[in-house]
């Protein structure tokens, strides 16, 4: 099969590394061309290939692009390349509950609308977070049971009005710490204890039975006390019969700390071997840019590192999807939040994939290992 027709080499010469380099030296094709082939095609049928649907909502305090409403290059790159979309922003607390009792869905109902056209699965993102709370939440002086109550009304409506148009959900989003302590800041935690998480779990599966319900986070891969929180309260929850189906690994890598993470794979395995499906939610290699530009060099370990990620998927059996985050680069939430840095998807714009894109192509032909 003659699949990729990318990495011919039409970029300006590269600079020498500098001494100070961590990247490894290697010469590499420039992004070319848009590409030729679909991620969700080469995927195994068994693993959905995704990304989030940038934007969405309207969170505070950042301007958030909305390429789903005025951006037809980007609606075609989500329509042909992924097999499940995530609403990036569009479910979080402070868009779909902006005051109490007062739900608006249009953007996370655009992005449902959207997959569900294109013969693509919605992963929902997410029902308890630390962030993106509106103020009436986290500012309203509630009781810890009015904040139950709360939290009880909030998941049975956004969880009740997607029911069974939603496969997956990510119900406690970030709930520990890298020291594997309960994250400082969610309402919820921190006024009832990680005993909520188990009711969040309950009232999302009375609401929808069907959908998968995860824990999710970052650094998982990489802080062996987080990774040991989560792989305790998942036996907890277990234990209890809480519904609890999935294990999320966000992977937010970045190339300033290599090598990739060697204990990616046997962390998928860990939480694949207690009996829950694992998924990687939002995947993306960032990096430091000088003048604004990746290298070739750091190109192509990111393309290396997206393949390593793919292929420690393939290799889990219980591993269902991969999801990105926030591609193409253009719309990245990277460069806002990290000064500097970028260059952290598979994609330069809404047609020009990069060396990671081939890189995916292969891996996802290589299929299970
Ligand atoms: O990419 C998201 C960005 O647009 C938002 O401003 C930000 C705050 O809501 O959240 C970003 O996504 C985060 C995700 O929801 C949870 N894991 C970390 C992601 C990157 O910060």
């Amino acid at each position: 099969m003659a699949l990729l027709a990318l990495g011919a080499c039409t970029g300006p010469a590269e600079p020498p590394p500098t001494s100070t380099s961590t990247e490894p030296v290697a010469s590499e094709p420039r992004p070319s061309a848009s590409p030729t082939v679909s991620l969700r095609t080469v995927a195994p049928k068994d693993l959905l290939i995704g990304s989030s649907v940038v934007g969405g909502g309207h969170l505070s305090g950042t301007d958030h692009p909305q390429p789903l409403e005025s951006d037809a290059a980007y609606r075609q790159l989500l329509a042909t390349q992924f097999a499940t979309l995530t609403p990036e922003n569009a479910l979080k607390w402070a868009s779909v509950e902006p005051a109490r009792d007062t739900y608006d869905f249009a953007a996370g109902d655009a992005a449902v609308a959207f997959a569900e056209q294109h013969g693509e699965q919605v992963r929902g993102h997410n029902l308890m977070w630390h962030q993106s709370n509106p103020a009436w939440l986290t500012e309203g002086g509630f009781t810890p049971d009015q904040l139950r109550q709360i939290l009880h009304d909030h998941i049975s409506t956004v969880v009740g009005h997607y029911r069974g148009r939603i496969a997956a959900w990510d119900v406690a989003n970030e709930i520990f710490d890298d020291y594997g302590r309960l994250q400082a800041g969610d309402p919820f935690t921190d006024a009832l204890g990680v005993g909520i998480v188990a009711d969040a779990f309950r009232w999302a599966h009375e609401a929808d039975p069907a959908a998968v319900l995860y824990l999710n986070d970052y650094n998982v891969e990489s802080s062996a006390a987080k990774r040991q929180a989560y792989l305790d309260l998942a036996r907890q929850l277990l234990a209890q019969g809480v519904p609890l189906g999935g294990m999320g690994i966000q992977g937010h890598l970045s190339l300033q700390y290599p090598p990739f993470p060697p204990d990616f794979r046997s962390t998928l395995q860990a939480f694949a071997d207690l009996g829950l499906d694992v998924a990687i939610t939002e995947l993306d290699v960032r990096m430091a840019l000088t003048g604004g530009e990746a290298t070739g060099d750091q190109l192509a370990t990111q393309a290396d590192w997206y393949r390593q990620a793919v292929a420690g998927c393939l290799a889990v059996a219980r591993c269902v999807s991969v999801t990105m985050w926030g591609l193409p680069d253009t719309y990245s939430w990277v460069p806002a939040t990290f000064t500097g840095q970028g260059a952290a998807t598979p994609f330069i714009d809404d047609s020009t994939a990069k060396p990671a894109f081939d890189a995916l192509v292969a891996a996802l032909q290589a299929g299970r290992t």
